[in-house]
């Protein structure tokens, strides 16, 4: 399949989304680059294992929601804009298996939110993150309030979003928004040697852990317990824990088929 502005490319169990527009819109989230991102997930299938969002663009990640494209939407279609947003960013987060954000550059707005979206994010050390949608008058529309809160606590959500402004990665490391800062040509490698580690481990695992993890995260600690103890008992007799075990007794690497 092809797309206008996006680039899929599969690597044994990794996919890399790359966002892919025209270089001089910074990659901004038109309704067509909504729209590939959510095509080009759902072609996903289950020769992916580990997703990787990333840009084609060396300047930025994504620079926003366009700004343009917005500027000129009347009601009905600014709610049709929002509703599509939710719907890709919802698709993307419930994926059960791991996403990682790779941002190389400006990763402002939807785009900041859009790496959120992701389990984790890694930065290259030009990248520029921020929510500055105050300064057009508007909130963060795509779960940045939200999921920014949740990642690194309502005071820095609030100064970050009060503010509007952009933070380099070196500051986005230490409030915990990305994990790690890697030179800039070193950034997909980064991701990618993290994908390998997390493909030796047991498919059927991981989408419980990031389930459990997901849901109990709103929830209160016994709750969020009861359904981890839920989890873990799903998983007794499946092919995974059943190899995992034995191989572990056996003294060899396990040979897992995420069922
Ligand atoms: N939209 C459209 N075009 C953009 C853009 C954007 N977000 N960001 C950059 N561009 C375009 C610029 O207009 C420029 O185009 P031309 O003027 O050449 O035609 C080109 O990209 C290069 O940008 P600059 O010339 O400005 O390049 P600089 O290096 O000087 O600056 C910059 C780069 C990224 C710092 C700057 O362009 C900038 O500040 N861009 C805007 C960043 C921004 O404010 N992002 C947040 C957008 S608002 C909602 C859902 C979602 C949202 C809200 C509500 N609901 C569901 C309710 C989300 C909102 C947003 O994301």
């Amino acid at each position: 399949m092809t797309y206008e502005n996006i680039r899929l490319v599969r690597e044994g169990a990794v996919t890399t989304l790359f966002i892919d527009r025209n270089p001089k819109t910074l990659n901004a989230l038109d309704n067509q680059t909504l729209l590939d991102i959510e095509a080009g997930v759902k072609s996903l299938d289950e020769q992916t294992r580990v997703l990787i969002v990333a840009s084609a663009n060396e300047k930025a990640f994504v620079a926003g929601a366009d700004i343009k494209q917005m500027a000129g939407l009347n009601e009905s279609q600014a709610k049709e804009f929002a509703a599509l947003g939710h719907r890709v960013f919802a698709l993307l987060e419930s994926l059960s298996i791991p996403t990682i954000a790779a941002v190389n550059g400006f990763a402002l707005g939807g785009g900041c939110e859009l790496a959120l979206a992701c389990d984790f994010i890694y930065a290259s050390e030009k990248a520029q993150l921020g929510l500055p949608e105050v300064s057009l008058g508007v909130i963060p529309g795509f779960g940045g309030t939200q999921r920014l809160t949740r990642l690194v606590g309502r005071a820095r959500a609030k100064e970050l979003i009060f503010t509007g402004a952009r933070i380099d990665a070196a500051k986005a490391k230490e409030i915990g928004l990305v994990l790690e800062v890697l030179p800039a040509e070193g950034l997909l490698a980064h991701c990618n040697a993290i994908a390998e580690k997390i493909l030796k481990n047991s498919p059927l695992a991981i989408g419980k852990a990031k389930r459990v993890i997901d849901q109990g995260a709103d929830k209160d600690l016994t709750e969020a317990n009861t359904l981890e103890r839920q989890g873990f008992a799903e998983l007794f007799g499946s092919f995974d824990q059943t190899e995992g075990m034995k191989a572990f007794i056996e003294k060899r690497p396990a040979s897992f088929i995420g069922k």
